[in-house]
């Protein structure tokens, strides 16, 4: 019998051999130089490695596929910006095993759905594209002509052009993204779900709303001027490593570090700069000068007890907060500080599970600086208070005047290399009517202003069968979306699914009726085309645009460019109807980022100043205290202490990253920063939490959530000691997304609620 989508998109319950340890007191440092080399050396050849590593983040060289840190605008280490996971990012995409019609013409899909994730990403590089039959058990090689008519045919046959669903992961580069848009815009739709709705939407809506600019604040420069810089729900040794060697600049120039986190992350307690030889001998820094071990979802309640006492001591003292720039710049104080008087100091700190003491130190360093800088990620986008959470942060910088100052300012740290550049090129199934009526004034068409699916209102018209094509520009969709069974069958109800990528996914293995791989070529790769090689450009975390070109041969020569991809599929669906000469781009990529410089915000003259090697910033309002708000002003909010209750045997429990992944690409199954080999199939518990349900270390368990009355199971985790708040729990996605409720999302931003899902535990 095949097997069910449900059952093909759950990752294997099979169990490694776990090891767990004391969590090492450090990181990086020598070990992840070894790490890297052995990664490196188990699947590229040398020379190729040697090639990547001296070009990787350098002006003129190739970005790094891995995470959105932004590179220093001046000096650059001659051994590469290196960093472990960056390497073992290109090390993933460098393969240099390829699989094409053999491989698929031996391995079913049922077959390869049973593979885990770890190997299923090791079979290697996708080589040719490929076709799945309706009711076939193997894909087949098709060629890329009959591959675009079939996408074509089958947007054409739909009812309306919204029944079709374009996904887009955040690596592809700021001209595939650009043309991608224009192409769904033209065909009808505004259904451009992207992975930020499942990443930093959250921060995106939380910041145009109070500071008019969806993006962070801050230069790499102001990192390292702040007197003060707070890491929030966020796990730079594993995520953004290099921000460690940042951090570590800030405090070489005397400032302080306060690290917020459920979790004594490795990276934020000591780091040793793999650079520096001196440190690699003596030992490292210590980030972070405080660490608040706060509860999951606590920091509502932590930031608003911060806010009080500053409060407590403005009335007292005077002179706290900075009335010039709140009286020029801002809107609604008055309206926040009576909010804020109705609540109570002790309850906030209870809420956060902090004890006072911490709270002090944290609240003096707050208190008698101004170049506050406070970063953040995923630990405080994934809830559905997401939006307060970062509207509350915002509220404590504009009452210091920590905003557009140097040293000062928001700094979300993004995810996918390129997830910010694709937002800022139109990526967005709510974009702006200005945005639009730029496309219609350049191309003569006009795109609906109709607001399109994010990625949960996607996977609800696809289970509903209002959608029925599902494409996606990179990314593993059924692996990284929530209600992995749900979500399973919305796949399963498409006509058709599509995925462009690098690299066999799960997302391949649970499809539509017929379903296409597009084998692309990577960043690593150098792009022919009929003007010479191509150059492209992505945009980082601080939104630097910068150009990134590939060193290394093709990895297969039947792969095409996201460019020309996108330029096949709109030729063979829009043919003659279309505005746009489509074929144009693809052979000169100066012409697209022409286009954009017409179309786009900021990019006047797009191709003139790439040509500067460090790139060139965009304009930013909350820099130069422009805040493009309704208002006009900087907004304070009103933020309510979320409200959620745990029932007697429950836990909250937030899913995050091992040291050894990148999203749900598996490098390898270790997460030596907190001390665990060979097995991601884990539950990291409080001791007490353990005692109370009488289970010891490595004990087998399942672990079940309940909402709204539905209930979701995810079977056979052990268990884990750690330092962890009580009644809190950690797992790795994406093994655990199946118990992650659709309908729990961030309000206004729609972020599933990744990390806070109750739980309770039976062990089996
Ligand atoms: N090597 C590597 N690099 C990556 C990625 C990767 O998978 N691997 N992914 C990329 C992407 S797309 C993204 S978005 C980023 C993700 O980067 P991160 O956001 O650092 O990733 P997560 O593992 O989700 O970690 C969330 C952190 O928040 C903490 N946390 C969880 N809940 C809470 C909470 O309620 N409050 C507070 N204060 N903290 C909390 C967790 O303990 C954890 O340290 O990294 C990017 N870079
Ligand atoms: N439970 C839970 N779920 C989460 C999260 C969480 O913390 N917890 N995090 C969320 C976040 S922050 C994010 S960003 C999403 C990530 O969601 P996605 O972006 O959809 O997932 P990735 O794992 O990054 O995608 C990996 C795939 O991208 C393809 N790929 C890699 N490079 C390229 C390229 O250059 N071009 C193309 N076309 N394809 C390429 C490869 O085939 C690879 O298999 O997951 C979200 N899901
Ligand atoms: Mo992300």
């Amino acid at each position: 019998m095949r097997k069910s989508s449900k059952d093909k998109a759950l990752t294997p319950e099979v169990f490694e051999n776990l090891k767990s340890t004391k969590p090492p007191k450090n990181s990086v440092g020598f070990k992840s130089i070894t790490t890297a080399i052995g990664q490196v050396s188990k699947y590229m050849n040398a020379s190729d490695a040697l090639k990547l590593a001296t070009k990787m983040n350098q002006k003129g060289g190739f970005d790094c596929p891995g995470c959105a840190w932004p590179d220093p605008d001046d000096e650059r280490s001659s051994l590469g910006e290196f960093c472990e996971n960056g390497i073992k990012a290109i090390a993933e995409e460098a393969q240099n095993k390829t699989i094409g019609a053999d491989f698929f013409a031996k391995h079913s899909v049922d077959e390869l759905s049973s593979w885990s994730d770890f190997e299923i990403g090791k079979s290697g590089r996708l080589a040719e594209p490929m076709f799945l039959a309706e009711g076939a058990k193997h894909y087949q090689p098709i060629s890329w002509e009959a591959a675009f008519e079939k996408v074509g045919e089958h947007l054409n046959n739909l009812n309306n052009p919204d029944e079709a669903v374009f996904y887009t992961s955040g690596r592809t580069t700021n001209e595939a993204a650009f043309l991608y848009q224009l192409f769904v815009r033209e065909f009808g739709t505004s259904n451009l779900p992207d992975c930020s709705n499942m990443c930093h939407e959250a921060s995106g809506s939380a910041l145009s709303e109070t500071l008019g600019i969806g993006k962070g604040s801050v230069t790499l420069d102001d990192l390292y001027k702040a007197e003060v810089v707070i890491v929030v729900g966020q796990n730079p040794g594993t995520n953004h490593p290099r921000m460690l060697s940042a951090l570590e600049k800030t405090k070489n120039n005397g400032g302080k570090i306060i690290a917020i986190n459920p979790l004594p992350e490795a990276g934020l307690i000591k780091f040793t700069n793999p650079q520096s030889p001196i440190k690699l001998l003596t030992g490292g820094t210590q980030i972070a000068d405080v660490f608040v071990p706060i509860t999951i979802n606590g920091d509502v309640a932590f930031f608003k007890a911060i806010l009080l006492k500053l409060l407590e001591k403005e009335d007292t003292q005077g002179n706290i907060f900075d009335k010039t720039f709140i009286n020029e710049f801002t809107q609604g104080y008055d309206t926040f500080i009576s909010d804020l008087k109705t609540y109570n100091f002790l309850e906030c700190i209870k809420g956060s599970g902090v004890t006072l003491e911490v709270f002090n130190q944290v609240f003096d360093l707050i208190l008698n600086n101004d170049k506050i800088i406070i970063c953040w990620a995923m630990g405080l986008t994934q809830h559905e208070n997401a939006v307060d959470n970062i509207r509350e942060l915002v509220n404590l910088l504009l009452l210091k005047g920590s905003i557009g100052k140097e040293g000062a300012g928001t700094c979300p740290v993004r995810g996918h290399s390129n997830v910010q550049g694709d937002r800022t090129v139109g990526i967005w199934e709510s974009a702006p009517q200005a945005f639009l009526d730029r496309i219609e004034k350049k191309y003569g068409f006009k795109p609906t202003s109709k607001h399109g699916y994010s990625v949960i209102d996607s996977i609800k018209a696809m289970y509903e069968k209002t959608a029925k094509v599902f494409f996606g520009m990179g990314g593993n969709f059924i692996s990284a979306v929530p209600d992995t069974a749900y979500s399973a069958q919305a796949m399963a109800n498409c006509n058709l699914t599509v995925h462009v990528s690098t690299k066999l996914n799960r997302s391949h293995l649970v499809t539509g009726k017929e379903a296409l791989i597009f084998p692309c070529l990577g960043r690593t790769e150098k792009d022919y085309q009929k003007s010479g090689i191509q150059v492209q450009s992505v945009e980082n975390s601080m939104g630097v645009v910068h150009t990134t070109k590939g060193v290394l041969e093709p990895c297969s020569e039947n792969l095409l460019s996201e460019v020309a991809v996108v330029c096949g599929i709109a030729h063979a669906t829009l043919k003659e109807k279309s505005k746009v000469n489509w074929l144009q781009y693809k052979d000169d990529y100066n012409l697209v980022r022409d286009d954009i410089a017409e179309v786009v915000e900021g990019f006047t003259d797009y191709n003139k100043k790439l040509k500067q090697p460090s790139g060139f910033y965009l304009p930013n309002g909350a820099r130069e205290r422009q805040f493009k708000t309704k208002t006009g002003k900087a907004n304070f909010s009103i933020n309510q202490l979320p409200n959620w209750k745990l029932k007697d045997d429950e836990l909250i429990m937030m899913t995050i990253r091992s040291h050894d992944q990148f999203n749900t690409t598996i490098y390898g199954l270790d997460d030596r920063y907190r001390g665990v080999f060979n097995e991601r199939r884990i539950i990291f518990m409080n001791r007490e939490d353990m005692k109370l349900r009488s289970l010891k270390e490595h004990d087998i368990v399942n672990l079940k959530s309940e909402y709204n009355g539905v209930i979701r199971e995810a079977n056979n985790f052990k268990v884990v000691a750690y330092d962890i708040p009580k009644n809190c729990c950690a797992t790795y996605f994406p093994e655990t997304n199946v118990l992650v409720p659709l309908d729990s999302f961030a309000h206004t931003a729609k972020t599933p609620a990744s990390k806070s899902v109750k739980i309770t535990i039976r062990i089996v």
